[in-house]
């Protein structure tokens, strides 16, 4: 098939999985055009069957707000008339789906070009709840060839917010499981830690729906309780007020900031636990590339985090802003190295078993034949 996908490529759970699935699906001998406003970040190797079209949005005094989703829709057009694409693959509901629809339209008298649209969560939890925004969104949806959730909650909300009767498929994150592993990471360590101390790690991009404050006051209770070392993943908003905390704290010596980082998979086996006190998460994408790494995690119980881990089983579940239970869960499993390795195989087996690229990629191809199948 030759398929286009648009997402957001800079640093976010929806651009990271519509990257990997375009990578996968590359490999697996599909033909895959990124059309975007600049190249996924996660797309930093050459590789066959990826090409990537740059969206650029022209600039005029009259335009108080460049028309980036017109400029995507004439895009997407002309990319799938240049290189006879099947279908079009939007990552996140605003504005992606709507620009899809407009090119389908747009082409519509001269060829059929569907769509598939995947909802992450924050298009639908807090964008498309906007009243400004609700009923474009709801209409792409509607009006999309198909439509994928990342996890039930994500759709038992999309369908009840959005008051949609149209059916959601639910297809889970993945993570490449060959390249997620734990021996992958063994050498870096040192660079952190002493061998004594434990490793926490946290991957984001320090919204305030992340919480980073928690993390960082979770940390400082296990501290008092063990050696420890606590590495930071990402950027975001909230990291000056995150690196302040820290400072107060005097916990400088034992944080690291480690900003945006291209190659995570080398960084997550450094470590023994997890943190992701998050307000939402529509699955947790982070957990699961941790837990691929044998790296359980302590997360709160919103969203589609419960159909991801087993509480007690795979990882720890509490309440949002509960962080003497996190801290607490994090101390009684740090504590206790046997367990901590049987729930960190446990966690990798689990990935592996239900969230494995090699499982799910399928799921969206199968999606895509779906569509083409209709004439
Ligand atoms: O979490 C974010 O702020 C980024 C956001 C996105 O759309 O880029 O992530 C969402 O999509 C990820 C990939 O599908 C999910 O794993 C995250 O749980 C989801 N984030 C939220 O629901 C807050």
């Amino acid at each position: 098939m030759k398929i286009g996908i648009t997402c957001y490529p800079t640093y976010g759970g929806s651009g990271v999985v519509a990257t990997e699935l375009g990578i996968e699906l590359a490999t697996r001998g599909h033909e895959v055009h990124f059309i975007s406003y600049s190249q996924p970040f996660r797309l930093t190797e050459p590789q066959a069957n990826i090409y990537f079209h740059e969206v650029t949005v022209t600039d005029y005094p009259l335009f108080q707000y460049p028309p980036y989703d017109l400029a995507l829709a004439s895009k997407m057009a002309g990319v799938a008339e240049n290189y006879d694409l099947d279908l079009l693959h939007v990552h996140y509901a605003i504005p992606h789906s709507v620009s899809a629809l407009l090119a389908r339209q747009m082409l519509a008298k001269r060829r059929r070009l569907p769509f598939v649209t995947t909802l992450h969560g924050t298009d639908i939890t807090l964008v498309g709840l906007d009243r400004s925004y609700l009923p474009i969104t709801r209409f792409s949806i509607e009006e999309s060839d198909a439509v994928s959730a990342i996890s039930r909650d994500l759709r038992e909300k999309t369908l009840a917010a959005f008051e949609i009767e149209r059916p959601i498929d639910v297809i889970y994150n993945f993570v490449n499981c060959d390249l997620y592993r734990r021996e992958a990471a063994a050498g870096a360590r040192a660079q952190y830690a002493r061998e004594d101390e434990r490793v926490l790690v946290h991957l984001s991009n320090f919204r305030p729906v992340k919480r980073v404050l928690d993390v960082v006051e979770i940390f400082d209770r296990v501290r008092q309780a063990m050696p420890a070392k606590l590495v930071l993943i990402g950027d975001g908003p909230d990291r000056s007020s995150a690196e302040y905390l820290v400072r107060r704290k005097k916990l400088a010596e034992k944080v690291y900031f480690l900003g945006k980082k291209d190659h995570v998979h080398e960084l997550l086996g450094i470590a023994d636990l997890m943190l992701m006190p998050s307000e939402m998460e529509s699955f947790g994408l982070a957990a699961l590339e941790g837990m691929a790494c044998e790296v359980p995690a302590v997360a709160t119980a919103v969203g589609g985090v419960p159909e991801l881990i087993e509480d007690g089983v795979t990882g720890f579940l509490a309440p949002v802003g509960d962080v003497g239970t996190m801290a607490a869960c994090a101390v009684e499993i740090l504590s206790d190295e046997a367990r901590l390795r049987e729930m960190g195989r446990r966690a990798r087996a689990d990935a592996q078993a239900r969230f494995c690229a090699s499982h799910i990629v399928p799921q969206y191809e199968a999606l895509y034949e779906r569509v083409l199948s209709r004439s």
